[in-house]
């Protein structure tokens, strides 16, 4: 029986999109949709493809080849993902260069001539060349909380959890995919119920969406396990809602961007070889949905090792460090990245108020954009006080003075910067935050170490604004309405 079909996703040229229509007309709504014209003057799409429009597979190992890529066997299951290995760039364009002349000299398929077909996935391709600058991200996807972050700083530092290997595959969110027609992604929704944008330098892939509403409709009935690959033979028995879901359906070309909401479950195939290029973020939009997640995981994994509760010495840091190897990051992790977060949106705040003597400053599309961030943060701040998170409990806090004075901090302020300058245009939009900050903040003794503090924190920033403007303060009235 194979799957229903309700509708296609919609199509727009992103040239003719401001950074506000698409986050009225998709972020905001959770909504996806596929761009034209964002990836014209892109190196990748020039290098990365033959004349004849195919994967320029030699340019590949000539420049790349030594790096180790992680390489998914589409034909082989390993529990929920595929099972990967690794090997290098070069070995994978043989790989890739073999089995091709098989199936052109013979016309068998990869299940007939026992080659597997496989998936270069996850490459840190940014990462390992930063100066290859193969593209630039589109400006409506760059209010990217998650690489500016791990641009600046690692997600997850506990030392006894701390992995070479996890250091590598956390370093950021930003991965080439290469892979021959026939390759394939299973049934999922993305690492920390994140965005994602997906360019195709090359090829063709089809895409297939299942609203959130109907998720359940995947999963077994412990809503536990959930579907691998939604054209198999799914059996009625284990997961009684399938015939009943409706999906969205996408055949992405060469040269456009999708966009995958957020927390959506989708399948990919690429129907001819592809070259994509593929981002994970999440921001204020869907910031509270990555703190929905990890509550639902730290529960499970809290569940999973109820049994052993009483004869462990502290059980609530094997849960924080359990959640950390399963999720990616713990509560603390994910306090530290949302506090650091109002820390910088504040500064920006007092930088603005500061460039801008007329009393309108407020009304700036970076000022409000701010405030909605720092909004966001609060009311996370607010969920995150009921389950009684203290990142003193893991002897981190973060010291307004000390935090300021971190090159790290710089950095990730500078990136902040550049961006919403970017973003709003706002050219003249200065770095120094220290000067900026101390002169109002000077007086703030208190450090922040829970989600009590952090509020406390952004109403008295708040305040300041509040007192020195005398028109009505939008960060305080937006409080207000939340
Ligand atoms: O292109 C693929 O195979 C998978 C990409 C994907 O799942 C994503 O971008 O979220």
């Amino acid at each position: 029986m194979g799957i229903k079909i309700g509708g296609q996703i919609e199509k727009v040229n992103g040239k003719e999109m401001n950074y506000s229509e698409f986050e009225q007309r998709y972020l905001a709504k959770n909504q996806p949709v596929v761009l034209s014209g964002l990836m014209d003057d892109w190196r990748a799409c020039k290098d990365w493809v033959t004349k004849q429009g195919q994967p320029n597979l030699h340019f590949f190992s000539t420049h790349f080849g030594i790096s180790k890529v992680q390489v998914a066997d589409c034909d082989t299951r390993d529990f929920t993902d595929q099972k990967r290995v690794e090997m290098s760039v070069s070995d994978f364009v043989k790989h890739w260069l073999e089995n091709s002349t098989q199936e052109n000299s013979d016309g068998a398929n990869n299940e007939a001539n026992g080659m597997s077909v496989l998936y270069l996935k996850d490459w840190h391709f940014v990462k390992e060349y930063p100066e290859y600058l193969a593209y630039r991200t589109p400006q409506i996807f760059c209010d990217d909380w998650l690489n500016l972050y791990l641009d600046s700083y690692h997600m997850h530092t506990e030392p006894d959890t701390y992995q070479k290997d996890n250091e590598i595959s956390c370093s950021d969110y930003r991965f080439v995919y290469m892979g021959a027609k026939g390759s394939w992604t299973p049934l999922h929704a993305d690492v920390f119920r994140s965005y994602s944008w997906s360019a195709n330098v090359c090829g063709k892939k089809k895409w297939l969406f299942l609203p959130p509403p109907q998720h359940h409709l995947v999963f077994d009935r412990n809503l536990k396990n959930c579907i691998y690959n939604i054209f198999d033979d799914v059996s009625e028995t284990n997961f009684p809602g399938f015939k009943k879901a409706i999906w969205l359906e996408c055949t992405q070309e060469q040269n456009e961007i999708i966009f995958v909401p957020s927390g959506w479950y989708h399948q990919v195939h690429n129907l001819e070889d592809t070259i994509s290029i593929n981002h994970n973020w999440f921001n204020s939009y869907n910031l509270s949905w990555v703190w929905d997640l990890l509550l639902r995981d730290y529960n499970e994994a809290k569940e999973y090792i109820e049994d052993i509760r009483d004869i462990c010495d502290d059980f609530e840091s094997l849960c924080q460090r359990n959640l950390a190897a399963n999720t990616g990051m713990n509560f603390y992790d994910f306090f530290t990245f949302i506090s650091r977060f109002a820390l910088v949106n504040v500064v920006q705040l007092f930088h603005l108020h500061r460039d801008n003597e007329n009393s309108m400053w407020n009304s700036s599309s970076a000022a409000q954009h701010l405030v909605l961030n720092l909004v966001s943060i609060r009311k996370i701040a607010i969920k995150m006080k009921t389950v009684g998170v203290s990142a003193a409990d893991c002897g981190s806090f973060m010291d307004l003075k000390e935090t300021l004075d971190d090159p790290k901090f710089l950095k990730f302020c500078a990136g902040l910067c550049q961006t919403y300058g970017m973003i709003h245009k706002q050219t003249k939009w200065s770095c120094d935050m220290k000067k900026a900050l101390m002169v109002d903040f000077g007086g703030y003794g208190s450090s922040i170490s829970t989600p009590e503090d952090l509020v406390k924190f952004i109403d008295y920033a708040a305040q300041k604004l509040g007192g020195t403007c005398s028109e009505k303060n939008i960060l305080l009235s937006k409080f207000d309405d939340g």
